[in-house]
């Protein structure tokens, strides 16, 4: 630590952003979850940590609006080897799984594909029970938990371990295209697109859902969204709509973040950016915020004094020949570290 030069250049392996932190001393703790199981479309977000690693180095440390907040600490946790390797495994099972859904069309399943079923869904019990203890522990230590996805079920144990935390006196601010409030998607009880289904219908749900950049839902997730009064959703539509006909856009950040608790999770699934920032993603939907637009909102939120008490960044998904993706995970997560700290 003694020789670290912040504006010197940085060396890919001294830490996430180049930095040497310690796990104790860190007020952000990044917990990589290397995870694709149930992924519908396109694959890779389960390199999506080493990848954000890796282009992490190339950020210049000084922001203009979040200072040196980096000196409170971004350390990032080892990505688990057993977690990739059951992923390797598991998805392999989940294709069997859905390509003989495909097939017959979801009836009875035979007692082989049901076995494999079974299978992936303990797996991913597996895999949310080991990020909710990370995170456990993380606020224990009063740190502050960040996952960085893998697909968009990764994050369930944070979210979990954060509601419980503040006794559900929590607000989720979810950016993404799709509203992921799918029932079992594909047979899967943790599929990335039940996420915010499992988590606000869990006993330990947080008191308030409110989606951003919504353009990709099925007629039952948004029967849910009109019925439940602690879901409120910003469809990207109507927010593009009123910037055409002149709302500014601050306006349109004040009246997302008004309905929010005073206490924040940030659930930020990076197709939520218009796909030019994600190329590589799963399932990306054309559409969708600038970088500057998220930005601009996660300081919106930050400004009206509320806190950030945890966050997820997923489905980032590195490209074969180029580093974009990653580089655009990479000062996404920076923004969401700093953000978070800069609210405390
Ligand atoms: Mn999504």
């Amino acid at each position: 630590m003694s020789s670290y030069d912040p504006s010197g250049p940085a060396s890919s392996d001294a830490g996430l952003f180049g930095i040497p932190t310690q796990l104790e001393t860190a007020k952000v703790v990044v917990i990589p979850v290397p995870w694709e199981v149930t992924t519908s479309y396109g694959s890779g977000a389960s390199l999506g940590p080493a990848a954000v690693r890796r282009a992490s180095s190339q950020i210049d440390l000084f922001d203009l609006e979040l200072k040196t907040s980096y000196e409170r600490g971004y350390h990032m946790l080892d990505i688990p080897e057993d977690l990739r390797k059951l992923n390797d495994q598991l998805k392999v099972e989940a294709l069997r799984v859905r390509a003989h859904l495909e097939e017959s069309g979801g009836e009875k399943l035979p007692a082989d594909i049901q076995k494999k079923l079974d299978e992936v869904n303990r797996g991913c019990a597996q895999m949310s029970d080991w990020v909710y203890q990370q995170a456990s522990q993380t606020l224990k230590r009063g740190q502050i938990p960040a996952v960085l996805g893998g697909d968009h079920s990764a994050p369930e144990g944070n979210i979990r371990a954060v509601s419980e935390n503040y006794k559900g006196k929590v607000g989720i601010l979810h950016v993404d295209a799709h509203a992921d409030l799918r029932v079992k998607y594909q047979g899967f009880e943790r599929s990335h697109a039940s996420i915010m289904n499992n988590v606000m219908n869990a006993s330990w749900r947080p008191e308030k859902l409110v989606q951003v950049a919504i353009r990709d839902l099925s007629q039952e997730e948004f029967a849910m969204i009109r019925e439940r009064t602690d879901i409120s959703t910003f469809f990207d539509l109507y927010l593009k709509r009123d910037g055409f006909e002149g709302k500014p856009w601050a306006e349109s950040c004040a009246k997302i973040v008004e309905i929010l608790p005073q206490l924040v999770y940030v659930s930020f699934d990076i197709d939520g950016l218009s796909p030019e920032y994600c190329p590589n993603t799963g399932t990306p939907v054309p559409g969708g915020l600038t970088f500057d637009q998220a930005n601009y909102l996660l300081s919106t939120l930050v400004r009206s004094g509320r806190k950030i008490v945890g966050f997820d960044l997923n489905e980032v998904a590195p490209g074969d020949s180029s580093e974009w993706d990653g580089n655009v995970g990479a000062r996404l997560l920076y923004k969401l570290c700093g953000w978070s700290v800069m609210s405390l």
